[in-house]
């Protein structure tokens, strides 16, 4: 068989060893991590700095080829994924993996988008800074996919979503041009926020090279605690009293048929003796007292029963049953995953309505970040054929009452069709706009966010 020209194009840019044309190396590249979304690529290509992925672009926009950047493809949408046409090459950006000086007296380090985002925690902890994001999938998810995505996470309660915390990008665009926003200065009003508009644009616009991230304190005393509740009426209220803790810095909450399938997939004995209908997962950090704070918050607190880590590993053990909510999930087959933002007077409504709503068409289980209403809808046993009804029945309820179809995953491939419930026309033609200024010739994720061209 003729070698693909434009393979032979990109080798001479990034060398062989980091084109894939062979199936088998692809493979990992072409399905995310739930088996919900396969594709299939023309080629991988894995280039190692900004100015091979302008390169790259460059070649790919010559040839009118689409192109579908992608990090540590732990996305939940589809939007990391190629389609199943064989016509999209992948850009991987897992080679771009420097990492700055830290600099102490801003509070900023300029990092490459391929690098995980556990690594640079690892990284600036030694200048007792912390990036203020943080993720169940730390190990694998890529500052430039965080970026892409607005990813939120478990501590947007108080240190916000990822665009709260990245103050400058690199990117690349579709033409191969480079645009350098990184100087991310804190006083800087010479025109549009071009760093605000990449971040959360889902690969559509430019791809993510570089990135510079605004670092926090590290805070020296920690303390986690599980509380059980009688339900989520209890965690909504309860969460008005933990506000007013200056340390609070996560909230996240599950349900009982949840840690049931966490305890069956993984093997982690109970937290308690008995089940309860509600769990919160609530952490405080601080200079000094996080844990005396959340002592007397908890003590009029109407919990069933509480467990307070009082060591790091302590910790990460609590933490467990509410991060190994995804994997087992995945364990028990491949989930429909609706992220939806609820406000949060309505949530234990939402909750209760499901049911209904499902009408027998799903199993549900409910998790996510209380703080910001954000659910975590999986649905699993849902018939091929249920499965567009259920979702429109899901993010239809969400939308009438004010909520967000996607509140931290993005809209990707999976709910590109439904962007109309929570964006108006106006916005979704500001958007479109963007998008055709950017990439007149619409190579960029092209299967993201919008469903069509036009
Ligand atoms: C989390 O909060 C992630 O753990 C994944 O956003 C949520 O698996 C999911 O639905
Ligand atoms: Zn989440």
């Amino acid at each position: 068989m003729e070698p693909d020209p434009l393979a032979t194009r990109l080798s001479a840019v990034v060398g062989d060893a980091h084109v894939l044309t062979d199936p088998s190396l692809r493979a990992s590249h072409e399905s995310d991590f739930t088996g919900r979304w396969v594709g299939r690529s023309r080629l991988v290509v894995r280039p190692a700095d900004t100015a091979q992925v302008a390169e790259v672009m460059r070649s790919c926009h010559a040839a009118g080829v689409p192109i579908v950047p992608q990090g540590g493809n732990t996305g939940l949408v589809g939007g990391s994924v190629p389609d199943p046409s064989g016509t999209e090459v992948v850009l991987s950006t897992r080679r771009l993996t420097a990492l700055g000086p830290i600099d102490v007296a801003a509070r900023r380090v300029t990092v490459g988008a391929g690098v995980p985002l556990a690594a640079v925690r690892r990284h600036v902890a030694s200048r007792e800074l912390e990036f203020g994001v943080d993720l169940a999938s730390r190990d694998s998810a890529t500052l430039g996919g965080m970026i892409a995505t607005n990813a939120g996470g478990e501590r947007v309660v108080r240190y916000g979503t990822t665009r709260a915390n990245v103050v400058g990008v690199e990117a690349v665009l579709a033409d191969g041009s480079v645009l350098d926003r990184l100087a991310g200065l804190p006083k800087d009003n010479t025109g549009y926020d071009l760093t605000g508009l990449l971040v959360g644009s889902e690969g559509t616009l430019a791809v993510i090279t570089r990135a510079r991230l605004a670092l926090v304190p590290h805070l020296p005393r920690r303390v986690t605690a599980l509380l059980a509740l009688d339900s989520l009426d209890a965690a909504v209220s309860l969460l008005t009293d933990l506000r007013r803790l200056e340390s609070l810095e996560l909230v996240e909450f599950f349900t009982a048929d949840g840690l049931a399938l966490v305890l069956d997939k993984s093997g982690l004995p109970a937290p308690f003796r008995t089940t309860h209908p509600v769990y919160l997962l609530v952490e405080c950090a601080g200079r000094r007292g996080p844990a005396e704070e959340l002592a007397d918050a908890l003590e009029k607190a109407p919990a069933r029963e509480v467990a307070v880590a009082r060591t790091a590993s302590d910790s990460r053990r609590l933490a467990a049953y509410r991060e190994r909510h995804t994997e087992s999930l995945n364990a028990a087959g491949i989930p429909l995953k609706l992220d939806v933002t609820v406000p949060l007077a309505d949530l234990p409504a939402f909750a209760a309505e499901l049911p209904a709503l499902l009408a027998g068409r799903a199993t549900p289980y409910l998790f996510g970040h209380l703080a910001e209403g954000n659910v975590h809808v999986n649905l699993l046993d849902v018939a091929p054929d249920d499965e567009e009804a259920v979702t429109e029945a899901v993010l239809g309820r969400v939308a009438a009452a004010g909520g967000s179809i996607s509140a931290e995953h993005g809209i990707g491939r999976a709910k590109s069709r439904h962007l109309h419930l929570t964006r108006s026309a106006a916005d979704i033609a500001v958007m479109r706009s963007v998008k055709a200024a950017l990439d007149p010739d619409h190579l960029l994720s092209p299967h993201t966010l919008f469903p069509d061209r036009d």
